[in-house]
């Protein structure tokens, strides 16, 4: 058992979609045969996955019967007590079949809305009925090419009615879920609405049932807007927002590639481990680490287990040179250098009269502070140090 394999505690889980991906592209057919979900199931279980995610039509094909759906879903629940493996999340696929090519909630047909809503419900039904207790919402197709065709007030005011319904709805069932949204800015519409996780975030703070929503931030979906995915995703942190994530790669600039985590740009994927880990002091992310990408298109079925086994490899080596660099007395030196607790005492716990005149009142050497060197660069330089392997 090497230091870096995946073990239950690590809570990595994958999609149905990602390892069951047969490898078609908008340019290409499938280059796989198809993995049936028990089989992906038995094969998450060897590569030491803790759970499995699912839209409702990766398990339940689009129209089958409730005969059928129910056979399936037994069959899964086989595997998964065959193999001990969870089912931390579900979710709906609002985007493949033609309906929701206007959309799903935010579509501007009415019928198209409340067929949207009745089949969340069912993948609801069917989420719960697995002991998911984290239901996400990622509106692939809620978004525009011609924005001519509604006010995107309209859309915004769709998607909270549909959001506070379905939160209603979960909790008249009493499953228990927690919602976590998705954003991406674009791609497969030409826009999407709520592009980034910020804007998820104050359209979050709207909702009738605020407390139990908040997101679910990929790297890849936030990097295409050119963001910072560590910081925004320190920002659902702040707000005790962050109730899932979906971990990958992705270069700058490129369709949502998808790509295995941390394959692409490293340092970004070792601030984002050391936020999450909380080495720094601040508190752990402890929800599911789930990977939604995909293996490259050159890949056999072992390939793809390969990739899986990348990711989750991955992010233990991270997580163990995060720990080294915070762990390090210079690292901890150059960052404690400008501490000063007095001054600070003053900034926490807000306003009160007299710290305002003991504000104004401090002796601040602007100039001196001004000309003090930080030694960021050779912060900087040891974080290189540290992943490249030459120091920790
Ligand atoms: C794409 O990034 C989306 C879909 O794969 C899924 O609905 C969601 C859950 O991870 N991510
Ligand atoms: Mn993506
Ligand atoms: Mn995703």
């Amino acid at each position: 058992m090497s230091l870096f394999d995946p073990v239950e505690e690590d809570r990595f889980t994958f999609g149905l979609w990602t390892v069951g991906n047969p490898g078609r592209d908008p340019f290409g057919e499938p280059v796989r045969p198809r993995v049936g979900p028990n089989d992906i199931v038995r094969g998450l279980a060897a590569c030491g996955a803790h759970g499995v995610n699912l839209h409702d039509n990766d398990l339940v094909p689009f129209g089958a019967s409730a005969r059928e759906r129910d056979r399936i879903v037994k069959e899964f629940q086989a595997a998964l007590a065959e193999t001990g493996l969870k089912v931390p999340m579900a979710t709906t696929n609002l985007f493949s079949h033609p309906v929701f090519k206007d959309g799903a909630f935010t579509a501007n047909d009415p019928k198209v809305r409340a067929f949207a809503l009745q089949k969340t419900m069912r993948a609801m039904d069917l989420g719960a009925e697995l002991g998911a207790k984290i239901f996400v919402f990622w509106g692939g197709r809620e978004g525009s090419e011609a924005d001519a065709c509604r006010d995107p007030r309209d859309a915004w005011g769709r998607m909270r009615d549909a959001i506070d319904f379905l939160c209603e709805y979960c909790k008249e069932q009493g499953y228990g879920m927690k919602f976590a949204l998705e954003a991406k800015p674009n791609e497969p519409r030409g826009d999407i609405y709520l592009p980034t996780t910020g804007h998820m975030l104050h359209f979050i703070s709207t909702l009738q049932n605020e407390a139990m929503v908040g997101v679910n931030p990929e790297v890849a979906h936030e990097v295409m807007a050119g963001l910072s995915f560590a910081h925004n995703v320190a920002e659902a942190m702040a707000c005790d927002k962050l109730f899932h994530i979906d971990l990958n790669g992705q270069k700058i600039g490129r369709y949502d590639q998808d790509l295995r985590f941390g394959s692409e740009d490293q340092k970004g994927a070792f601030l984002l481990v050391r936020l999450l880990e909380g080495t720094l002091g601040g508190a752990p992310y402890t929800g599911p680490l789930h990977f939604d990408a995909h293996a490259y298109r050159s890949e056999d079925q072992d390939g793809v287990w390969e990739f899986a086994k990348g990711c989750m490899r991955t992010y233990k080596i991270l997580k163990h040179k995060a720990q080294a660099f915070d762990a390090d007395p210079e690292v901890r030196d150059i960052i404690q250098a400008q501490r000063d607790d007095a001054v600070d005492a003053l900034l926490c716990g807000g306003y009160s009269p007299e710290k305002a005149q003991e504000l104004k009142s401090l002796d601040i050497d602007a100039a001196k502070i001004g000309e003090r060197g930080l030694r960021y660069e050779r912060l900087d330089q040891l974080l290189v140090e540290h992943l490249l392997g030459v120091r920790g």
